[in-house]
């Protein structure tokens, strides 16, 4: 966590303790195997099976102070493996009718060793970290589970005329927990915050009572256009029910789960991964047109919107890191070798928010790229300016900015610094084709 010169590296007082070394070794065999079968004009069935066997260890090496005199052992031997057999089969029913049935099961198997802090101690005063209480309970408990998930989807397609295709779709997808959600065990700040791996600068502890997330989503897409193509809308509106969606609630019992913690709404704050049921709905949009054919080209417009909405229907929280309303608009032009486009790129404030993480609020924005490219036979030249007005703006699923300063103490560096997106950017690229 000592990385680069804007981070503290000493610790301590006097500051004599350097920066906290942490080390982590994964190995990931797997193999897929899938076979295409034509069981008649028009009937494919595709089926398959995967095998994966993951392990992962990680250890924190000790540097003094609180953190010695041992190593403290995060993920011990953990493992995941994981059992899939797939089968897909598409039907074309008639010239008009497409249909799509798939079924996927998997057996995921997870297990990880006993593990212990810096030190057998339970820290006092204001260093209190329970490490020995958490590790104690952590050991105790049985760390063997074992998932089987069912994953299904069912999909029909309708194309009355060569100028309309309708599709529905049915769909159910389930995610086992990873190692860091069900195996992290310490309720100690310090050890939480380096157990985040969602951006948003907050600590996590790993919960050994986690289900499996199971999302079932219906969906539609409508596809207009002309026989070409030249021009072609399409919308894809969908609705996700999740059971056991895998969100946070701040801490209950623990090192750091004071009242402090579970009221704040302006800091860093520890939290644990618990299941909730949640629901997603949003739409997309897509849509391209030809504008004019002159004596200077070719002129075009294309356009992208996307918009999704989040909420725990437990606690009526806002979900973390869903982008926010919005859009792209496109202006093309071709004119012999030359493509070039003139791109508008805009995003929706976003306030609806993961409020028991205090996700950080950002504010709409619109950006200018300009691109262009020349073609010849073999060669093409790429070029443009990306924020061509260079805006300062906050990317909305960026999560917090926490690069500088004591970075090793929750809330020893400011909350609620959005990251911001990249200043304007020149580009330029050569590619050869032989
Ligand atoms: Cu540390």
């Amino acid at each position: 966590m000592q990385f680069g010169d804007g981070k503290q590296y000493y610790y301590g007082d006097p500051a004599t303790i350097p920066g906290m070394p942490m080390d982590t070794k994964a190995n990931l065999t797997g193999v897929v195997v899938s076979a295409d079968i034509d069981l008649s004009e028009g009937d494919i069935l595709r089926v398959g099976g995967e095998l994966q066997y993951y392990r992962l260890d990680d250890w924190w090496p000790p540097s003094g102070g609180n953190m010695a005199p041992n190593t403290f052992e995060n993920i011990n031997n953990g493992q995941r493996d994981r059992y899939a057999l797939f089968g897909e089969w598409e039907a074309n029913l008639d010239p008009q009718w497409v249909s799509l049935f798939g079924v996927r099961h998997e057996t995921v198997k997870m297990n990880t060793g006993d593990v212990h802090g810096y030190a057998e101690t339970n820290g006092m005063g204001m260093m209190v970290n329970n490490q020995l209480i958490d590790s104690s309970n952590f050991n105790s408990q049985d760390r063997n589970k074992t998932d089987r998930n069912w994953d299904l989807t069912a999909l029909l397609r309708y194309t009355p005329d060569s100028t309309q295709t309708y599709e529905f779709g049915l769909a159910r997808k389930t995610r086992s927990p990873n190692l860091y959600e069900r195996y992290t065990w310490s309720t100690w700040a310090m050890a939480a915050i380096m157990n985040n791996f969602v951006g948003d600068g907050n600590g996590y502890i790993g919960n050994l009572d986690l289900e499996p997330e199971v999302a079932h989503t219906v969906s539609f897409t409508l596809d207009w256009h002309s026989q070409d193509r030249r021009w072609e809308f399409k919308a894809t509106p969908y609705y996700t029910r999740v059971t056991d969606y895998i969100d946070a609630m701040r801490c209950t019992d623990g090192a750091s789960c004071t009242e402090a913690n579970a009221t704040t709404t302006d800091q860093f704050v520890v939290l644990q991964y618990v299941n909730q049921p949640a629901r997603l709905y949003g739409i997309d949009l897509y849509g391209h047109m030809p504008l004019a054919k002159t004596d200077w080209g070719r002129f075009g417009l294309n356009g992208v919107l996307n918009y999704t909405n989040g909420k725990n229907l437990d606690t009526d929280d806002g979900l973390y890191n869903v982008m926010p309303l919005n859009a792209t608009l496109i202006l093309t032009h071709q004119h012999g070798g030359w493509d070039n486009a003139l791109e508008l790129v805009l995003a929706h404030r976003k306030d609806d928010v993961s409020d028991v993480r205090n996700e950080i609020k950002t504010p709409g924005y619109g950006l200018l790229n300009l691109r262009g490219s020349y073609s010849w036979k073999q060669a093409r030249v790429d070029f443009g300016i990306e924020n061509l007005f260079d805006k300062l703006y906050y990317l909305p699923t960026g999560g917090a900015y926490t690069g500088q300063g004591r970075t090793m103490a929750i809330n020893g560096i400011p909350w609620g610094i959005a990251v911001p997106g990249k200043g304007r950017s020149v580009y330029t690229a050569v590619s050869f084709k032989f």
